[in-house]
């Protein structure tokens, strides 16, 4: 594979619909995330529609010696990703500080902090090395605004940014370009991780409004990674028209 995209959390909402998009623009693809059958069901989805190549990997994000082995299969069996996708990531609860549970606070820093910076640490020595590639973060307009019960999710999200700007700096004098995504509200399974499996309650913060969906931010993805080589996205931050900071919502009364 020459000029492919590693994409974690492609198994479901905007990583799903961003393997999609970047394979509708013929990028080959490497996914990860944690769940294997999930895994080769979009392999099969995307190669029975799309003329690309998909490898799949297994990874949980959490575990350093699995991103290790991962990202080492993937330089020595596909090669230095030209995107870089980190998409895995999650909410957990929506309480008050002092009772959010540490369970959810460690999968929230795990996932979210240390997966992402892992990640990047493991593809970046390659990709400096062939001077070129583009490294795609997704954070959260939770990054920029905090909202309340959030505190850990909007704070993981707002390093992200910082992280991402950080990393910028230190390529300036590469061909690597490094952008934040920062979607407000998007209408996938988030809700329903974020409440632990509650449908009931995930559906009901997307009553009312009309939520971006995640091909909404998997088109801007394509878009960000489809510029020429001296354009360099720094931020996209997009809101749900009915949006206006991130957790300000007009909800339509039914
Ligand atoms: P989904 O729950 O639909 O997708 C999350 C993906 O991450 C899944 O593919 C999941 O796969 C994977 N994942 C979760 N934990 C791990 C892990 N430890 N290791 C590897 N993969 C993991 O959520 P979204 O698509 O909505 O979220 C994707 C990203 O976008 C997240 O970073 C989220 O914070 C961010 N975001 C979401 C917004 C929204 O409103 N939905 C808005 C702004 C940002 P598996 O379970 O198989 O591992
Ligand atoms: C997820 C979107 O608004 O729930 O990052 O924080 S929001």
């Amino acid at each position: 594979m020459s000029h492919f995209a590693f994409i974690t959390g492609a198994t479901s909402g905007i990583g799903l619909a961003s393997a999609k998009a970047l394979a509708e623009k013929g990028y080959d693809l490497v996914l990860a995330a944690r769940n294997e059958e999930k895994l080769a069901q979009v392999k099969k989805e995307i190669e029975e529609k799309e003329k690309v190549s998909v490898t799949t990997y297994k990874l949980d994000v959490r575990n350093p010696e699995e991103i290790h082995d991962v990202t080492s299969w993937c330089l020595k069996e596909v090669g230095t990703p030209y995107i870089l996708l980190n998409d895995a990531g999650l909410a957990r609860g929506l309480e008050p500080y002092g009772e959010t549970d540490e369970a959810d606070i460690l999968q929230m820093v795990e996932t979210n902090i240390k997966g992402l910076f892992l990640m990047t640490r493991a593809f970046l020595p390659s990709m400096l090395k062939a001077n070129k590639g583009h490294i795609i973060n997704m954070g959260s307009t939770a990054g920029l605004y905090a909202y309340a019960g959030a505190a850990v999710y909007c704070a993981t999200k707002a390093a992200v940014k910082t992280f991402s700007d950080g990393v910028r700096i230190d390529v300036i004098d590469s061909n690597i370009k490094v952008t934040t995504i920062q979607p407000g509200i998007v209408e996938t399974p988030f809700s329903e991780v974020r409440f632990h499996g509650d449908k009931k309650r995930a559906a009901s913060v997307y009553e009312g409004v009309d939520a971006l969906q995640a091909e909404d931010i998997a088109n801007i993805i394509a878009f960000v990674a489809d510029q020429p080589k001296r354009v360099q996205i720094s931020d996209v931050v997009i809101m749900a028209n009915q949006q206006a900071t991130g957790f300000m919502v007009s909800k339509k009364k039914k």
